[in-house]
């Protein structure tokens, strides 16, 4: 133990430069000779190209598919059957199918010069019918995004649960419908790319903002027809990515071939607009789920219809149907179920693509079961926080394998939620609430739960069917001839602190300084393979490959501070970053002069091994770690206007042992405030003619300083028994539940109309449709 190791609350490292301004983004990287791309994009969301007009003399700068030799379409095969993969072409090919998609690139000495040319294209679209609406894109007769499919499935799912003896037991049936609505992802920093050839190395060297380099690396090589050795992908400072940079950008593979076929490096930089319009979406889930309850509330028996809406390709290479299987998987949340049945829709519409964002699915299942259990706690007159304690699995069950045969680690879900509801104080509430306020707001309380899996091991994935699987995680620890400490890790940080974190778990095991040790990730070229940061997998796993290096290392030391300290090597203890023997001791400079420098101080037989190692690490069994929080809010409701605003919100989280408590604090509250934008304002909306509505921050509302609730936050640390140090990741789980909270505390608020919200944002067009509701159905 040390007091810089696991469990301190150490100030980030990497806070020092990004706070000073002195971040290094690819868009500050700059190439000698380098040209800027500038993209003409579909302006129609279905359609023919009958034509594309190159302007005069532009030949040479301006480039179509047919220009793309050597390039290929993307596809994301998976092995789930039934599932039908879509190609995703860098500029499209005979057809777009999502306005913004990339259909001519333009060469300029700079951008503005790149996007006149842009300007001056002049494409030439038949129009055709879109399919905008999952649901109605669903059903037979529908347009068609690909033809060749026949419908516009790409995969659906069925598991029949044991429903009838249930339902036979179950005093009520209560159904609900939820919808979340279509978002952007709309990190700080856009997507980014420039891409080099370096012929000394036979290389394509591409800086790109991303959250999984060797993903990226294994894309462009299959798809540019590159052996992977001839790809490095180097993923500079990234301002956020929270998913959206998962997948490889059409936009990335045209800059690769440029910059392969002319020998000048290709830079582009995404804009705002360029963001809300074209890049991937996330959330667009639609629900229908009902619960079969005692009447004490007890949920025997669940049932629901998933529909996703995929938007127009599959991106590579997670595909579009981890949301629905991640959907189908997680709906019975925390809770013991004895029956579940479950139907999945991944639809194709003439949108961008969608691809997965902080909690993956689990917001939108959280906002349709989480809202199920408080209809139920409504239904049978009961505070909803006692209906999910009575359905929870208890601390006692633990470890738990659910309905949906996921394997919890450990945890007490009912005393996250007794101390919520403490916290928030119920009986204060309920209280106001049979006052009148002064301004004639309602107030409302609302509670939400989950159970965030994460870090899911190679049999998870597996099951999953994509062609990435992730396997041993692997780190490299050097001790550097001066004492200090190199880790180098295949995962990428990217917002999450890592270089402090991971340096902590180091701190742990050699009491080394976290300011005496560099993290060097986001290059595919210095780090060992890894699929990357997503499903909050980085702690557990690169953390628990750190943790394995760093013990190599103390054996290693041992061997050779033995020698020096003339006694045996295990009576040498490493600690606080020195080396100790009965009769004296060695800072690790000392261990690192004799081995690299004076090895002739050393007899042969420490020479081999070296103060270097790479060692492979996962959890077993591998099935991911089980964290879990409840959070509860109240909220005001102006019947008149329909605003919402929050006025206490609490969180009650336990994501195992914490590494850094401050920076697991610091996940909740930019994830809980995410969700609040989910819960509120942020909406990627299309018209009829699958137009964006939203496309600049005019009407993409974000959440702001003065939106966002001051959190309350207590934390409860039960470790897993499965990982090293009893570590659960925890980077996704905050925005998980929010949406269902607020949702909840607003139908509680509209308790006395009758009146449910169903769908996010909770904005006040449809606080006011959902009261209007309620009136026409009352009278
Ligand atoms: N941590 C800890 N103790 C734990 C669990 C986590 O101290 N028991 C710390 C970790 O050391 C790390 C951070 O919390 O610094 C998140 O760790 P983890 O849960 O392992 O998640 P990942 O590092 O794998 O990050 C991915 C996760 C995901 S999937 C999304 S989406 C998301 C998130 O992280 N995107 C983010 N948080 C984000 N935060 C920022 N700033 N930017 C993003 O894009
Ligand atoms: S959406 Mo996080 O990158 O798994």
């Amino acid at each position: 133990m040390s007091d810089t190791g696991i469990g301190a609350s150490v100030l980030r490292k990497e806070d020092r430069r990004f706070l000073a301004g002195r971040g290094n983004y690819v868009a500050d990287i700059a190439a000698a000779n380098e040209v800027a791309l500038a993209f003409v994009r579909s302006p129609v969301a279905h359609g023919r190209i009958r034509s594309i007009r190159k302007p005069e003399g532009a030949e040479n700068r301006v480039f179509t598919a047919n220009d793309l030799d050597g390039v290929e379409p993307m596809r994301a095969p998976s092995k789930l059957p039934g599932y039908k993969p879509s190609d995703f072409p860098a500029l499209a090919i005979g057809k777009v199918r999502f306005v913004g998609e990339t259909v001519a690139a333009c060469v300029g000495e700079t951008r503005a010069e790149a996007e006149d040319l842009a300007q001056a294209v002049e494409v030439d679209y038949e129009e055709l019918a879109p399919a905008v609406d999952m649901l109605e894109a669903r059903k037979p007769g529908a347009p068609l995004v690909h033809e060749a499919w026949g419908d516009n499935i790409a995969l659906s799912t069925r598991a029949d649960g044991e429903l009838d003896s249930v339902k036979a037991r179950a005093t009520h049936s209560v159904t609900r419908e939820f919808r979340m609505s279509r978002q952007a992802m709309v990190p700080m920093e856009g997507r980014a790319v420039l891409a080099e050839w370096n012929s000394r190395m036979d290389q394509l060297i591409v800086h790109t903002a991303t959250q999984v380099p060797h993903l990226i690396r294994a894309g462009l090589a299959l798809f540019l027809g590159l052996e992977q050795r001839q790809v490095r992908v180097i993923a500079p400072d990234v301002g956020g990515g929270f998913g959206l940079k998962t997948y490889v950008q059409p936009e990335e593979l045209v800059a690769c071939w440029y910059a392969m076929k002319f020998g000048r490096p290709a830079r582009w930089i995404s804009d705002r607009r360029e963001h809300l319009i074209a890049d991937a979406n996330c959330r667009e889930h639609h629900y229908i789920v009902t619960a079969h309850a005692d009447a004490d509330g007890r949920i025997l028996g669940l049932e629901g219809e998933v529909t996703v809406d995929a938007g127009a390709y599959s991106i590579y290479p997670f595909t579009n149907c981890l949301e629905a299987a991640m959907a189908g998987g997680n709906l019975p949340g925390p809770y013991a179920i004895e029956a579940y049945g479950v139907k999945t829709w991944t639809v194709v519409t003439n949108k961008p693509p969608l691809v997965p964002y902080r909690g993956v699915a689990r917001p939108g299942v959280a906002f349709a079961m989480e809202m199920l259990v408080d209809a139920v706690a409504r239904t049978v007159g009961r505070e909803p926080h006692e209906v999910r304690m009575i359905n929870m699995v208890p601390a006692s069950a633990m470890p738990y394998t659910n309905i949906a045969r996921k394997t919890f680690d450990s945890g007490d879900h009912p005393g996250a939620v007794a101390r919520a509801a403490q916290m928030i104080d119920i009986a204060a509430v309920r209280e106001r609430q049979t006052r009148d306020e002064p301004d004639g707001r309602l107030i409302g309380l609302g509670f939400g739960s989950y159970v965030e899996q994460a870090a899911h091991g190679t049999s998870v994935f597996a099951s999953w069917g994509v062609q990435m699987v992730p396997g041993y995680e692997q780190a490299g620890a050097k001790l550097t001839p001066d004492g200090g400490l190199e880790l180098r890790v295949g995962v990428q940080s990217h917002g999450q602190g890592m270089e402090t974190t991971l340096a902590q778990v180091a701190s742990e095991i050699l009491g080394i300084d976290p300011e005496n040790v560099s993290v060097i990730h986001g290059d595919t070229g210095l780090t060992p393979y890894s699929t990357g940061t997503y499903a909050s997998r980085s702690i557990v796993m690169a953390g628990g490959a750190v943790s394995r290096a760093c013990e190599v290392l103390v054996e290693r030391m041992r061997t050779i501070g033995a020698h020096l300290l003339q006694c045996e090597p295990d009576e040498i203890r490493v600690s606080g970053g020195r080396v100790m023997g009965p009769g004296g001791d060695l800072p690790f400079s000392e261990i690192g002069r004799v081995w690299y420098i004076n090895p002739e101080e050393l007899p042969a037989d420490v020479d081999t091994d070296g103060v270097e190692a790479v060692v492979g690490y996962r959890p077993e069994p591998d099935h991911g770690t089980f964290s879990y929080s409840t959070h509860a809010a109240v909220v005001a409701v102006d019947p008149d206007t329909g605003a919402v605003e929050v006025l206490d919100y609490v969180v009650v989280e336990d994501c195992g042992t914490m590494v850094n408590p401050m920076v697991v604090s610091g996940q909740v509250y930019g994830g809980a405030a995410q969700g609040i934008g989910t819960a509120l304002f942020e909406e990627s909306p299309f018209d009829e003619l699958g137009q964006p509505l939203a496309s600049t921050f005019a009407d993409y509302h974000l959440p702001g300083a003065a939106e966002v609730p001051a959190f309350r936050l207590a934390h409860m640390i039960t470790p897993s028994p499965h990982t090293e140090h009893g570590i659960k990741g925890m980077g996704e789980g905050s925005t998980i539940p929010t949406p269902a909270v607020i949702g909840n505390a607003v139908n509680d608020a509209l308790r006395r109309y009758g009146a449910e919200v169903n769908e996010t944002p909770i904005s006040p067009r449809r606080v006011l449709a959902a009261i209007a509701a309620a009136e026409g159905e009352a009278a």
